[in-house]
């Protein structure tokens, strides 16, 4: 049988903000007394929700599911401010996981919109962080997915409007979305740099410099995760067919005839452990060389929040 070939990009897989949530509920089941809730999915990942799970942390999908008083972590996608009054009212203790660089996007909304401009978000509909970002200024913001959108959208002054963008895009798709902004509205203001973040950026462009070679790409990664779907979508543009797999198991034997070189990646709320199971199950199934392509190397880390630092 002759040699497989496992294109491994990298950067792939957790990246600095969904480690630091990762790390608060730990350090929360750690240390706090009482029970450990967490409003939605901490990160994206059937297989990270599952363990804190067994190790005891309880996800609620909304605040009512909380008892009075008990401590509740926001997930790293970051929450409305209707969700922070509620947690108040309600005398919550919150512990908030929300990834420092979705914060930023959430300050840049209230900014915009205190300056009275229209606010255009570029994001996915139904999205959490889609959801935390438009709670700042629900009045003054709209919602735009594709180019389309952009030429249907009526402003109260077209002099003065913004953008923002969901932290997860597809690098390339956004641009063009952003080009009919910028045609639409001459003055559009925005971010000093782009609200896609250097993850996104680093995982799609990992993937760029190996989809082509490959004959099958694979993405590990759950089903409802933003950045984990863009990174199929990218190879799939690329005329490379492309999977979403939650885990080794989900690979399937026809996916892989006649392909000798597989692409390998996985989201940034995807634990690398998953990913090295993907590689001894293929390493399983035949003879391969594994060759990693490291494009960028990460170094961002971010502090935990000092209600963590505290207790521990
Ligand atoms: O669905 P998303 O890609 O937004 O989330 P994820 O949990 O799969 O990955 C981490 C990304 C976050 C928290 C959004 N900035
Ligand atoms: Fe933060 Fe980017 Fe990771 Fe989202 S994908 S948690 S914005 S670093």
């Amino acid at each position: 049988m002759p040699k497989r070939t496992i294109l491994l990009a990298s950067p792939r897989s957790f990246c600095a903000g969904v480690e630091r949530a990762i790390e608060v509920v730990e350090q929360l089941l750690a240390h706090r007394p009482g029970p450990v809730y967490v409003r939605k999915q901490i990160v994206h990942n059937t297989h990270v929700v599952a363990d804190l799970e067994r190790r005891g942390a309880v996800f609620v999908d909304e605040l009512d599911g909380v008892p009075d008083g008990a401590t509740v972590v926001f997930s790293a996608h970051g929450v409305a401010p209707a969700v922070r009054n509620e947690a108040d009212r309600r005398g919550l203790d919150v512990v908030d996981a929300t990834c420092p660089l979705v914060t930023k996007v959430h300050a840049e909304a209230r900014r915009y919109a205190a300056r009275g401009d229209t606010v255009v978000l570029i994001g996915h509909a139904g999205h959490e962080e889609v959801e935390g970002t438009l709670g700042e200024a629900r009045d003054r913001t709209v919602l735009v997915e594709t180019v389309e959108d952009v030429a249907a959208l009526q402003v109260d002054d077209p002099e003065r409007v913004s953008y923002l963008t969901q932290t997860t895009l597809a690098v390339d798709e956004t641009s063009a979305v952003l080009d009919a902004l910028r045609n639409k509205f001459r003055g559009l203001r925005g971010p000093e740099s782009a609200d896609i973040c250097y993850a996104t950026t680093n995982r799609q462009e990992a993937l760029a410099a190996i989809a082509d070679e490959a004959d099958l790409v694979l993405v590990v990664g759950s089903a409802n995760s933003s950045n984990s779907r863009r990174l199929v979508e990218l190879a799939r543009r690329r005329d490379t067919p492309a999977y979403l797999i939650d885990d080794a198991g989900g690979i399937r034997g026809e996916w892989l005839d006649g392909v000798r070189v597989v692409g390998l990646t996985a989201g940034a709320s995807a634990p690398p452990r998953l990913v090295d199971e993907v590689v001894e199950l293929l390493g399983q199934l035949g003879p391969v060389e594994v060759v990693e392509r490291e494009l960028t190397r990460e170094t961002v880390h971010f502090t935990l929040p000092s209600a963590v630092r505290e207790s521990r």
